[in-house]
C-alpha cells in the first residue's frame, strides 16, 4: 500500500526481541526518544511507511519479509526492511558515518578517519534506501529523511521520483565550510541535499553554516534571510546567530532552509513526574543523599559529550574546595550505544579511569564522590533522578541539540534545581537562563559548577521558571507543527510534478 508519509531512518521503529526462539516486534516501551516521536506523525496521515535496515546474510535472499504491515498505538503503517550484510552496515554506518562524518560534523578534525571509507558502498546503501522509499511513496507524498548517514538519499530519490516532497532533518550540528570541506565527497553530498525541498536543522547557526558550505561548492543564491526570533538568541553565547537564511535557489530550484529545535514530550514527562511511584523514588534518593548535594550528568558515551572534561572539572572542584568533600556526589550516567567501536571503547576507558582516580584520591569509607553508571537507567527512574538532583551538569564539547537538559527542566515541577549547560549544545541558544559554561575553559567550567552549588533558592527558582517556559513553548509538538508547515511549503514547490509511469 502506498503511503503519504515515508520516514527514512536507519533504525527500525520497534524493538526486536527473541522470546522462546521466536522473533517478536515490540512497541517501544516509552514514548520518549526520537523513534516514537517520528512515529507519532503517522497519526496525522492516512497511511505511513518507515524504511530502515535489517541485517541479512544474503541480501538478495533475506530470511525475512521485506515489507510488513504494523498496527500499534501509533496507527497502521508499513515497514520496509532493507536487507544489508554485516559488512555493508559496518562500512556505511560504523566507518563512513561514525569515523568520517561524525567527527567533522562535531568539529573534531583530529578524529577524522578517511582511510577505511568505502565510498562505493556508501552510495550503494543510500541508493537502496532511496529505492525502498520510492517504492513506498504515494504520488506527491512527503519523504522525510533523517541524518547524515543518509545524505545521498535525496539526490537518488529525486531521480526516481520527481513528484515527492523531500524533507531532510539533521540531528547533529552542521559545521562551517572550513571544516565540512575536509570531506572529499563534499560536492556530491551537498548536491544531493540541494535536491530536497526542505533541509532542516535544530538552530540558525547550523542552517547558516550549511548555506555557506553550499555556496562554497555550487552556484547558490540566498533568496530569503530573516531575523532570528528573540527566543533563539542567548546573548553572547557561542552558537547564537542574529539572522538566518530561509530560502535558497540552485539551478532554478528552490530549497527551504528550516531551523527548528527538537523539543521533548513535556506532557509525558510531567505525567511521569507526577506519579506516586516517582515521588517514592525521589524520596528514597533524597534520604540516601542526606544533606549531600546531588549533581547529575547524563549522556551517551561519546567524545563529543565531554565526559572526561567534566570529571576533571569535578576533581579540580574537590581539590580547590575541601569543604565540599563529603558534601557533594556526582552521578555520571554515560551509556554506550556502540560498545564494539574502538573510539567509544576508548572514551569509556578514559571516563572509568578519570572517575577511578578521583574516587581513589578523595573517597572515604562512607563517601564515594562519583557514581559511574554505564548501563541505561529506565526512563521513569531517570525522571526521579532529574527531580532529586540539585544540579544537572550537561557540558558537551559539541551537540546538535541535547535533550537531556530539556528533560531535566520538564521534570522540575517544583521549579527548583540548577541547569549548567555548555554553550556548544544547540539547546543553549534557547536556554540562556541556565548557567552557561564553556567546556574548553577550566576556569569557566569550575566557576559554573561552583556557582550552581552555591545558588540561592530565589535565583534557582527564577531561572528554572524561565527554562520551563521555553521548554514548554518549544516542546516536541511545536517541532512537529513546524515540520508539518515545512511539508506544506514543499507541496507548493512540487505542484504539477507527476510520478513517472511505472
Ligand atoms: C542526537 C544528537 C540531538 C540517555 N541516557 C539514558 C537515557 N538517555 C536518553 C535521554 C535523551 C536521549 O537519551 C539522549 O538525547 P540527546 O539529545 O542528549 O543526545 P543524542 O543521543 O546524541 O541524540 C543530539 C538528538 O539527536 C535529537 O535530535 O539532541 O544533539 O546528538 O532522551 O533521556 N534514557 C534512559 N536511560 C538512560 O540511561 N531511559
Amino acid at each position: 500500500m502506498s503511503s503519504d508519509l515515508v520516514i527514512v531512518y536507519h533504525r527500525q521503529p520497534y524493538e526486536e526481541v527473541v522470546e522462546n526462539g521466536e522473533t517478536k516486534l515490540k512497541e517501544n516501551a516509552s514514548p520518549n526518544g526520537i523513534v516514537p516521536t517520528l512515529k507519532s506523525f503517522f497519526g496525522g496521515v492516512e497511511h505511513g511507511a518507515w524504511v530502515a535496515w535489517k541485517l541479512a546474510e544474503d541480501p538478495k535472499n533475506p530470511d525475512f519479509e521485506r515489507v510488513i504491515e504494523i498496527s500499534d498505538s501509533y496507527g497502521d503503517y508499513s515497514v520496509s526492511r532493507l536487507p544489508l550484510t554485516q559488512s555493508q552496515v559496518s562500512e556505511f554506518y560504523h566507518i563512513t558515518s561514525k569515523e568520517a562524518f561524525w567527527p567533522i560534523l562535531h568539529n573534531f578534525r583530529e578524529r577524522y578517519n578517511y582511510d577505511p571509507v568505502d565510498w562505493p558502498n556508501f552510495r550503494e546503501v543510500n541508493w537502496a534506501f532511496a529505492e525502498a522509499a520510492a517504492a513506498e511513496a504515494a504520488e506527491g507524498a512527503v519523504v522525510w529523511v533523517h541524518d547524515y548517514n543518509l545524505w545521498l538519499v535525496p539526490g537518488y530519490l529525486r531521480q526516481l521520483r520527481p513528484d515527492v516532497r523531500i524533507s531532510f532533518f539533521h540531528h547533529t550540528p552542521f559545521p562551517g565550510a572550513d571544516m565540512f570541506n575536509v570531506l572529499p565527497w563534499r560536492k556530491e553530498i551537498v548536491q544531493s541535499l540541494l535536491c530536497c525541498d526542505v533541509v532542516g536543522f535544530h538552530i540558525p547557526r547550523y542552517a547558516s553554516n550549511f548555506v555557506s558550505v553550499a555556496r562554497s561548492l555550487h552556484d547558490v543564491d540566498v533568496f530569503d534571510r530573516v531575523r532570528v526570533d528573540d527566543d533563539f538568541i542567548s546573548e553572547g553565547t557561542a552558537l547564537t546567530e542574529r539572522t538566518v537564511p530561509t530560502k535558497i535557489v540552485h539551478e532554478g530550484r528552490t530549497v527551504h532552509i528550516s531551523s527548528a529545535p527538537v523539543g521533548v514530550d513535556v506532557d509525558y514527562i510531567g505525567k511521569q513526574a507526577a506519579l506516586e511511584q516517582t515521588a517514592e523514588k525521589v524520596a528514597h534518593i533524597k534520604e540516601e543523599m542526606g544533606d549531600r548535594k546531588l549533581i547529575l550528568s547524563v549522556g551517551r558515551t561519546d567524545y563529543t559529550k565531554g565526559g572526561t572534561v567534566q570529571l576533571e572539572s569535578f576533581g579540580r572542584l574537590l581539590d580547590a574546595h575541601p569543604e565540599l568533600r563529603g558534601k557533594v556526589r556526582l552521578m555520571h550516567v554515560s551509556v554506550s550505544a556502540n560498545r564494539n567501536m574502538t573510539a567509544y571503547a576508548e572514551v569509556q576507558d578514559a571516563i572509568e579511569q578519570a572517575a577511578g582516580r578521583i574516587n581513589g584520591k578523595f573517597g572515604t569509607f562512607d563517601w564515594t564522590p562519583i557514581t559511574l553508571i554505564s548501563r541505561a537507567v529506565p526512563f521513569t527512574e531517570l525522571i526521579a533522578y532529574y527531580q532529586a538532583a540539585d544540579v544537572c551538569w550537561i557540558t558537551p564539547l559539541a551537540d546538535g541539540m541535547n535533550l537531556v537538559c530539556k528533560e531535566f527542566a520538564a521534570a522540575r515541577e517544583d521549579e527548583d534545581g540548577v541547569l549548567v549547560l555548555s554553550e556548544f549544545a544547540g539547546a543553549a541558544v534557547e536556554l540562556g537562563s541556565a548557567v552557561i559554561t564553556n567546556p574548553y575553559s577550566h576556569r569557566s567550567m569550575d566557576s559554573a559548577i561552583l556557582q550552581a552549588l552555591n545558588m540561592e533558592k530565589a535565583e534557582r527558582q527564577d531561572r528554572m521558571r524561565q527554562l520551563r517556559k521555553v521548554v514548554n513553548k518549544y516542546d516536541i509538538r511545536a517541532w512537529g507543527r513546524e515540520q508539518q508547515r515545512m511539508f506544506e511549503l514543499a507541496g507548493e514547490l512540487r505542484k504539477g510534478a507527476k510520478k513517472p509511469a511505472a
